[in-house]
C-alpha cells in the first residue's frame, strides 16, 4: 500500500503497475528493468515534459494527422501496461492502426496485451500470433516479425520505448518514425524522425490532446508544423537541460 502523501507516490504507482502488468503477463521481466533505466534519465529531465518535448510531441501530433490513415501504433508490454486507455484513443483520433509488437515475443503475451487493448475500445489489433506474417529485413530479433497490413506497409510508426535496430531498420525502409524515449542518446532517439524525451506515462495523454487541438487543421498547416521541426537539434537542447541541471 502507498501512502497518498508519500513524496513519490506517483513514480512508486507507476512502478506497481507495472509489476501487475508483469503478473499479468503483459509485461516482459526485461520491461521491468527498463523501466527503471527511463526512471534515472527522467530523475535528469526534472520528471516534466520539457519545452523541446512539447515541440516534439507537437510535430507528432501533425505527422500523425497527416499519414492518411497509413499510420501504425506499435505497441509493447511496458507501452501496454502504463497506458492502454490513451493508446486507444490515440488511435480512434488519427484513425491510426494498432499493431502488437515484441521482443520478448511470446503468444501469450501477444494476446494479454491484444485482450488489454480491447478492454479499452480497441476494435482490430495487429500483429497477434500468425497474423504477424511479414519480416522486416535486416532485423534478427523478433521484432522483426510485423504484420503485412499494419507496419509492413505503414508510412508512419509510432514506436515508443523501443530498441535501437528496429527503428534503424525502419526508417531505412523508408517510414516517418515517432518514439517516445527518456534517452536522449539512445540509438532509437538519434535514428527517429521525431523523437518526444519524455515520460510515456506524460506524452501519450499530451499527445492525445494535442491531436485533438490540430485535428480538423488544413493539411498545409500541420505539413508546416513537421517541416519546422529539427530532431537532431531539439535532442541536443534536450541533452543541454540535462547538462545544466534543467
Ligand atoms: O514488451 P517487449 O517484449 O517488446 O519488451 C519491451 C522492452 C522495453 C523490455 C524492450 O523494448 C527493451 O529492452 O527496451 P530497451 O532497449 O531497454 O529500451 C527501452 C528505452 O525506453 C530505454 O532507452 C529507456 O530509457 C526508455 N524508457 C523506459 N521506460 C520509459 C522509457 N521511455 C519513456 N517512458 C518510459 N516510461
Amino acid at each position: 500500500m502507498i501512502p497518498a502523501d508519500h513524496p513519490r507516490a506517483k513514480s512508486l504507482r507507476t512502478r506497481e503497475t507495472l509489476v501487475d502488468g508483469f503478473r499479468r503477463n503483459i509485461v516482459a521481466v526485461e520491461g521491468l528493468i527498463a523501466h527503471g533505466r527511463g526512471e534515472a534519465y527522467d530523475y535528469l529531465i526534472g520528471e516534466r515534459t520539457s519545452i523541446p518535448s512539447k515541440k516534439a510531441i507537437r510535430a507528432a501530433a501533425a505527422s500523425l494527422l497527416t499519414s492518411n490513415k497509413k499510420a501504425v501504433l506499435s505497441v509493447n508490454g511496458n507501452a501496454a501496461a502504463l497506458c492502454p486507455k490513451e493508446i486507444v484513443e490515440l488511435a480512434e483520433i488519427t484513425g491510426a492502426a494498432i499493431e502488437v509488437n515484441l521482443f520478448y515475443r511470446t503468444e501469450q503475451r501477444e494476446k494479454a496485451i491484444k485482450a488489454e487493448l480491447e478492454k479499452y475500445g480497441a476494435k482490430n489489433v495487429l500483429g497477434v500470433g500468425p497474423a504477424a506474417s511479414a519480416k522486416i529485413p535486416e532485423l534478427s530479433s523478433e521484432r522483426r516479425r510485423v504484420d503485412p497490413t499494419g507496419i509492413l506497409v505503414a508510412e508512419t510508426v509510432f514506436v515508443p520505448l523501443e530498441d535501437g535496430d528496429r527503428t534503424e531498420a525502419l526508417v531505412k525502409m523508408g517510414k516517418a518514425v515517432i518514439t517516445v524515449d527518456l534517452n536522449p542518446i539512445s540509438r532509437t532517439a538519434k535514428a527517429a524522425d521525431i523523437t518526444i524525451v519524455d515520460n510515456f506515462i506524460r506524452a501519450i495523454p499530451a499527445l492525445v490532446s494535442e491531436t485533438r487541438a490540430l485535428k480538423g487543421k488544413d493539411e498545409k498547416s500541420l505539413k508546416k508544423i513537421i517541416q519546422k521541426f529539427d530532431n537532431k537539434k531539439n535532442l541536443s537542447r534536450s541533452l543541454k537541460m540535462i547538462r545544466r541541471g534543467f
